[in-house]
């Protein structure tokens, strides 16, 4: 087994355990915090699934960079773990069953593992750097569409304000594409480029922590990650475009319009 793939079966048996965690607990949440604002939220499950993965991880990569979500950062270092306990708090919060516990390893800013465990659904995807991406052990890949007209759109919005720009942007796919979706868990949103579901997503004011593993999953499913600009997308930036790779450009001209 490379490291990589030892990285891989780590991270899978981290989520894994999390996200049982987080499945089991889904109706008895103990806490409900702010974070930065009244709308920026944070559960004790959220905190106990970080730890849960940590202590996972760090059973044999003691040492290395943790960089989860319920933790304070200074900055974001290029080589690492990337944590996020919940992806899609608000829906756990609510007993909307969209979430995922998404871990990534990334080298060089660059993300060479990821795994996004959808615990409700019991869905396991991961990706490994060059090997393809996989759900539940099957290959998967993205769809082939390429007429806009046949085309589902997902987006996120944070609690960022400024995120409101958004609404303007998608307004701008109205008409063009088949429907828009906003199923409020950005992990999710990537897990259904990767299996084909969904042809693009765009996102902005994310963090690394949101968008590492979905990054991989699907650029080894065929996909393609921009940023809005339309230059190679980057993990630290928080304006992205994940694709099927056939609609890239359609999109970036619309959302210029
Ligand atoms: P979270 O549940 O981990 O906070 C909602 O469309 C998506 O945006 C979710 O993936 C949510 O992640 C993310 N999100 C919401 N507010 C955010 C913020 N301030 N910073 C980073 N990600 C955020
Ligand atoms: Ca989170």
């Amino acid at each position: 087994m490379n490291d990589l793939e030892y990285r891989l079966e780590i991270a899978k048996k981290a989520a894994l355990i999390a996200g049982n965690y987080v499945k089991k607990s889904q109706f008895n949440i103990k806490s409900i915090d702010h974070k930065t604002n009244v709308f920026d939220l944070v559960t004790n499950v959220d905190k106990k699934s970080q730890e849960i993965i940590i202590s996972e991880l760090s059973k044999t990569f003691k040492g290395e960079n943790f960089i989860g979500e319920e933790q304070k950062h200074s900055d974001f270092a290029k080589t690492g773990w990337y944590i996020d306990p919940i992806d899609g708090t608000v829906n756990f919060i609510h007993g909307v069953q969209i979430f995922g516990i998404s871990i990534a390893y990334v080298e060089d800013g660059e993300p060479v593992v990821g795994v996004i465990y959808l615990p409700v659904f019991d869905e396991l995807y991961w990706a490994e750097k060059g090997k393809g991406t996989y759900l539940n052990g099957l290959k998967i890949s993205v769809s082939s569409r390429n007429n806009l007209q046949e085309c589902l759109v997902v987006a996120s919005h944070s609690n960022n304000f400024q995120g409101i720009e958004e609404f303007d942007r998608l307004k701008k796919l109205i008409g063009k594409i088949r429907r828009i979706r906003m199923f409020g868990s950005a992990c999710y949103h990537a897990c259904m480029i990767a299996r084909g579901a969904v042809d693009a997503f765009w996102s902005h004011y994310l963090k690394p922590w949101d968008v590492a593993a979905g990054y991989l999953l699907v650029k080894e499913a065929g996909g393609e990650i921009l940023n809005l600009e339309g230059s190679k997308g980057d993990i630290f930036r928080n304006d992205l475009l994940f694709t099927n790779a056939k609609i890239s450009k359609d999109i970036l001209k619309l959302l210029k319009e």
